[in-house]
């Protein structure tokens, strides 16, 4: 059957909630035996086990706040986004957030700041965090907003609150794109969904900023692109092994070594693969797949969940799974406030 738009936005929120919860058990981990993965996945099924939730860490604590003003402001408020990023820090601040950006979100708290996007660029000597703690929260972005360009555009300057280095905002900026796309049915052709992205990205790369980045850092002209096209010739490959995935791709905690990757992971669990649960659909193939990398996983489960969720929709999420995560159900009421806004904006045109 179809998936409807509105399970698509259901299915984007909460498989990134769930992403984050389950990615949580393996975060940092070197070597993940796929055994180990599907035990822990099994063990939500267990009804019985009585060892309560598995807690959302700071990507979807994030992601709620990036939900919520985009529902709140109708649109991108940068003060309202950033204040809101502050106040959740206070009220949490061990979610288990990335080393540097803890500074910035205690200077967003302050009521004297007037430039919301400075503290950011002040982060690691001026230039800006690369970290993907922008890109973890972008899946709303595409749920906001209709138009290619407006997700594009927002989905940078949401990132920018945080991450001013142009590896870090452009790593938000692919992950929404993925969601918006893949939010259109557009993963029913795998080849034409990693080209178009690697044309849009062409855009995104070509600029000033994005050139400079790549040089100082010593990364290749257009790293993203670079990325994508190594993520095609895999797909194209008969088998793919975890440890090419993690040389060629990466699995860490820079936007440029994990957002690429959970496209892979999406791309690569359309179909069924050895080693996976044979009962699994392609949403629990990916969200294994995920963590079966190691390195960040809550992150990349989290990113790829995303990616999954808005194309298999809401019912590829097992119930067990769904109810063994903090906040998954709160993810639910957000994308149906989501979709509403996003057909109210219809209605405006
Ligand atoms: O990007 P960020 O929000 O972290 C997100 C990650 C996710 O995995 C979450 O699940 C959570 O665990 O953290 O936080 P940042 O502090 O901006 O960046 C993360 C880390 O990337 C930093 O603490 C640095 O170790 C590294 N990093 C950099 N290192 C050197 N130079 C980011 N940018 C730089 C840089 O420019
Ligand atoms: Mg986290
Ligand atoms: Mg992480």
């Amino acid at each position: 059957a179809p998936v409807s738009l509105l399970s698509r936005f259901r299915g984007a929120l909460v498989a990134s909630v769930v992403g984050d919860c389950v990615g949580g058990e393996f975060e940092g981990a070197e070597d993940v035996p796929l055994d180990r993965v599907l035990q822990h996945l099994s063990g939500l099924e267990d009804e019985t086990r009585g060892d309560g939730i598995l807690q959302y860490s700071d990507d979807t604590a994030m992601l709620r706040c990036v939900a919520q003003s985009l529902l709140t402001r109708m649109g991108f408020d940068e003060q309202d986004m950033a204040r809101s990023f502050a106040k959740e820090y206070s009220l949490a601040p061990g979610r288990g957030y990335g080393a540097g950006v803890v500074q910035v979100l205690r200077k967003l708290a302050s009521p004297q700041l007037s430039d919301v996007f400075q503290p950011a660029r002040a982060q690691f000597g001026g230039r800006g965090s690369f970290g993907n703690g922008g890109a973890m929260r972008a899946a709303p972005f595409a749920l906001a907003f209709r138009n290619i360009a407006d997700v594009r555009r927002y989905a940078r300057f949401g990132a920018m609150l945080t991450h001013s280095c142009s590896l870090g905002y452009n790593g938000a900026v692919l992950q929404a794109l993925a969601v918006h796309l893949s939010m259109q049915g557009d993963l029913a052709l795998p080849q034409k969904f990693i080209s178009k992205l690697i044309s849009e990205m062409e855009e995104v790369e070509k600029d000033e900023t994005a050139r400079s980045d790549a040089k100082v850092l010593n990364l290749a002209e257009f790293p993203y692109c670079a990325r994508l096209h190594r993520v095609k010739e895999l797909m194209e490959q008969n088998s793919v092994s975890i440890e090419e995935v993690i040389s060629e791709l990466g699995n860490g905690i820079a936007a440029l070594e994990s957002v690429p990757t959970a496209i892979f992971c999406v791309l690569h669990c359309l179909e069924p693969r050895e080693g996976l649960s044979e009962h699994y659909g392609g949403l629990e193939r990916t969200i294994a797949y995920s963590l079966a990398l190691g390195g960040d996983t809550d992150t990349i489960a989290c990113m790829a969940g995303a990616i999954a969720g808005a194309h298999y929709g809401i019912s590829a999420i097992p119930q067990s799974w769904l109810k063994s995560c903090e906040g998954a159900v709160e993810a639910e009421h957000l994308a149906e406030r989501l979709y509403k806004l996003y057909n109210d904006r219809d209605n405006d045109q």
